[in-house]
């Protein structure tokens, strides 16, 4: 099947225009056309490329902890916010908003994630990341859940979904510049760059409007800094338009199976995930006295094709607080 004879109404990819009305004819495909569309990949892909993953008669890919990464689902909101910050500095009132199976710790990321371990919120399962990548459309967990009303704004008209949430308090004696390393990671990539369906992640610091959100990508971006990290702002193109443009390529980390060789290749990094940014460093400045800080990450347009952000664990420092303020352990490195 060529892709490039379907209908305009299910290439949502073709309006490459980056304004509202393409993000509004993106989403009013809605998820039953778009699981048909995914289902239309596979179909190409299959007919394409013999090798090719696909959900369809295809065995279970043997999928092992610890081989590369490993999980541990953690409820405790006070654990993971520990693991983010150690033991120097004062935090309290620790909350996660999260289904079962979406939010935890992981080890193994070094080669994979960019760091050893850290915590991770997802928009699906976090063991969902277990390598291979056995597909290049993994639809992932639909929790069923709701979104959460501060990334809405992000995605207006539509709505978010499967919405996982981290929020908790810490103390600086002044303002204070804080800064903390991370990866976005999703399996929108990269069929669905620049298709509207723009997974959402925020770190609101001392507020939930736009302007708080320090989740955001940095140097060493060479094109666009500045912007929220999401799939539509950190990408190298989308594999099956290529009128799609690269936005922040040289930040983005390739793990899609490649259908332009064939037959296809796979991937190389050992996750599921068909996509990550390299290791952003978000940074905000504090106020004197208590802050909070909601880290937050949805599914835009419906609840499939899971998105995860690894937080590296001790990484949450003041760098210019006393010495004994926040430090990472080696073991996170
Ligand atoms: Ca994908
Ligand atoms: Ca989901
Ligand atoms: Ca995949
Ligand atoms: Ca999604």
């Amino acid at each position: 099947m060529n892709l490039a004879t379907l209908p305009s109404s299910t290439r949502p990819w073709e309006d490459t225009q980056r304004s509202p009305a393409r993000a509004a004819a993106a989403h009013s495909i809605g998820i039953v056309p778009r699981l048909a569309l995914v289902l239309v990949f596979l179909a190409a892909a299959a007919a394409t490329a013999e090798a090719a993953p696909t959900r369809d008669g295809r065995p279970p890919v043997a999928k092992t902890q610890g081989t590369g990464l490993a999980f541990e689902i953690v409820s405790d909101a006070a654990m993971l916010v520990q693991c983010l910050v150690g033991p120097e500095l004062q935090v309290r009132n620790a909350t996660l908003s999260a289904a079962d199976s979406a939010a935890g710790k992981f080890t193994g990321g070094v080669d994979i994630i960019g760091f050893g371990g850290g915590i991770v919120l997802s928009t699906g399962t976090i063991t969902g990341a277990l390598g291979p990548n056995s597909e290049f459309g993994s639809e992932g967990k639909d929790h069923a859940r709701a979104g959460d009303a501060d990334l809405d704004q992000f995605v207006d008209p539509e709505d978010t979904f499967d919405a996982c949430g981290l929020t908790f308090e810490f103390f600086t004696d002044q303002p204070r510049t804080i800064t903390f390393d991370y990866v976005f990671a999703s399996e929108e990539y990269s069929e669905f760059v620049g298709a509207g369906f723009d997974d959402v992640l925020a770190f609101f610091l001392n507020g939930n409007g736009a302007a708080q959100n320090i989740a955001r990508v940095t140097a060493p971006c060479a094109t666009v800094t500045g912007v929220p990290t999401s799939v539509d702002n950190v990408n190298c193109g989308n594999q099956f338009e290529p009128t799609v443009p690269a936005v922040n390529c040289n930040c983005y980390r390739d793990n899609e199976w490649n259908f332009a060789a064939f037959p296809s290749t796979p991937p190389t990094l050992d996750s599921e995930m068909d996509g990550f940014t390299k290791v952003f460093t978000a940074s905000g400045t504090s106020v004197a006295g208590w802050n909070t800080l909601k880290i937050a990450i949805a599914d835009a347009g419906d609840g499939i094709l899971d998105s995860n952000v690894y937080i590296r664990c001790q990484s949450f420092t003041v760098p210019a607080a006393p010495a004994s303020w926040g430090r990472v352990k080696a073991g996170y490195r």
